[in-house]
């Protein structure tokens, strides 16, 4: 570097995981124009527009700091660059090519290059290798695990859709729509047992045994990066329980939900709870207990779930239940409901934010489906579940084609309100 370009700064933004091909590229090429500032974006920043990474801010710091050429890290607590930008003028600011000329990242490079302009600074775009290669960091069971604890610590809400197969759970994986400039998605995938079963036309009884359940997972781990929560009804026996633990943990989902239920297993949602039994508050902390000490790392969530509103059993049952299952190892409590509206929740999620035993709720809004997140947020709720919703839209519009085809003999009739094989082929290959 020549004397003139020592003093010269060079700003780059990064918000994914330090260590990939591409980002050692773009630090190598920009070391030739000045000294580099990395502006590290927190995860906060982060999730506000996309996943965040699978590294956590302190992690990515740890990692940029000591990376040769990297002369400071600074933190950069949003999306839009200008207060760094104007604290440190960096003559020049760099961006991997191509990767911010659409969409909602458009603005923002916009927004750089008219600030930069008022000291005469300049954009430098470098063209870095496919980024195709940092996707192998998504492969690691261990990472995808982990991401689910991040999310709960960096998000307002976590929020999670129901797949009932891997075409199901690409959508969730894949979508992203802009609401209000903000690109919202999914972030994580809901393995349900009622719609596994539904899928595999089975009611939700465990008629689908737990094996068949692990191979559901393993189509949707193929084809996805995002975290899973797996509905595991009421985990089974004593004896069975380490080891779903630790596939489950192997696999690299995120979180196990368990019911405090015995007996016939019904969907919560029947109004007929006849046969179907609350476990004993003792019996069920010591099976979370057994699943918290069975796990290797505690990345994998105990999610204690409790069926007193569902069994009639009220407010005080389900806030006693709560802080026991919490003293004996549950992450996480999911305060399930199938009222019309949230009171009932609601009232137990003030009562449970006093307590020095309080975990991040969980909530399944089937029934009170007109409750908006912002309440839910307001209300202390970090996880919301749609527990159903995809398998419950993909029934009524195949039984329309099915009435159709019937009905008139040909498929022509419903060929527009169908998709392409083109459309479904090319999300699948994207
Ligand atoms: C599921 O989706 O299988 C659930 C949630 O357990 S509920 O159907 O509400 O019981
Ligand atoms: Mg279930």
């Amino acid at each position: 570097m020549s004397e003139n370009k020592k003093k010269h700064l060079c700003y780059i933004a990064l918000s994914d995981n330090i260590l990939s091909k591409s980002n050692i590229e773009l630090i190598k090429k920009s070391s030739k124009y000045g000294k580099i500032v990395i502006g590290l974006m927190s995860d906060k920043a982060i999730s506000e527009y996309k996943t965040a990474p699978l590294l956590n801010f302190n992690q990515r710091k740890l990692i940029a700091e000591n990376l040769k050429n990297v002369y400071k890290v600074v933190e950069q607590t949003s999306r839009d660059y200008t207060e760094n930008l104007i604290k440190l003028k960096p003559k020049y600011v760099v961006h991997k090519k191509n990767s911010w000329h659409k969409g909602l990242q458009k603005r923002t490079r916009e927004n750089v290059i008219k600030i930069i302009k008022k000291w005469s600074g300049k954009l430098l775009e470098f063209t870095t290798t496919d980024e195709k290669e940092d996707k192998f960091f998504e492969l690691n069971p261990a990472l995808r695990r982990n991401k689910l604890i991040r999310l709960i610590r960096s998000k307002k809400i976590v929020r999670f859709l129901e797949a009932h197969n891997s075409l199901s759970a690409l959508i969730i994986e894949k979508l992203k729509l802009n609401v209000k400039n903000i690109s919202e998605e999914f972030d994580g995938i809901w393995c349900s047992s009622l719609a596994d079963s539904a899928t595999r036309a089975k009611p939700d009884n465990q008629s689908v045994d737990l094996n068949t359940r692990i191979n559901s997972l393993n189509d949707i781990l193929e084809t996805t990066s995002k975290p899973i929560i797996f509905d595991a009804d009421n985990g089974g026996t004593d004896e069975q329980l380490p080891y779903t633990i630790k596939n489950l943990e192997r696999m690299g989902i995120s979180a196990i939900v368990m019911e405090d239920k015995i007996g016939v297993k019904k969907n919560s949602l029947f109004s007929d709870q006849a046969g179907a039994k609350q476990d004993s508050v003792k019996n069920f902390c010591n099976k979370l207990k057994l699943a918290s000490l069975s796990r290797i790392t505690n990345d994998l969530l105990i999610v204690a779930r409790i069926e007193s509103f569902i069994l009639n059993k009220g407010l005080a049952d389900a806030l006693k239940r709560a802080e026991a299952y919490s003293k004996f190892g549950a992450d996480l409590i999911l305060i399930h409901s199938k009222a019309k509206t949230p009171n009932e929740i609601f009232k137990f999620a003030q009562k449970f934010k006093k307590s020095k035993y309080y975990k991040p709720l969980v909530c399944v809004p089937s029934t009170y489906s007109n409750t908006h997140e912002d309440d839910l947020i307001k209300h202390g709720f970090k996880v919301v579940i749609y527990a159903n919703q995809l398998l419950r839209s993909v029934y009524p519009a195949m039984l329309i084609t099915a009435k159709s085809i019937l009905k008139n003999k040909k498929s022509k009739n419903i060929e527009n309100k169908i998709s392409s094989i083109k459309e479904i082929i090319s999300l699948i290959e994207k």
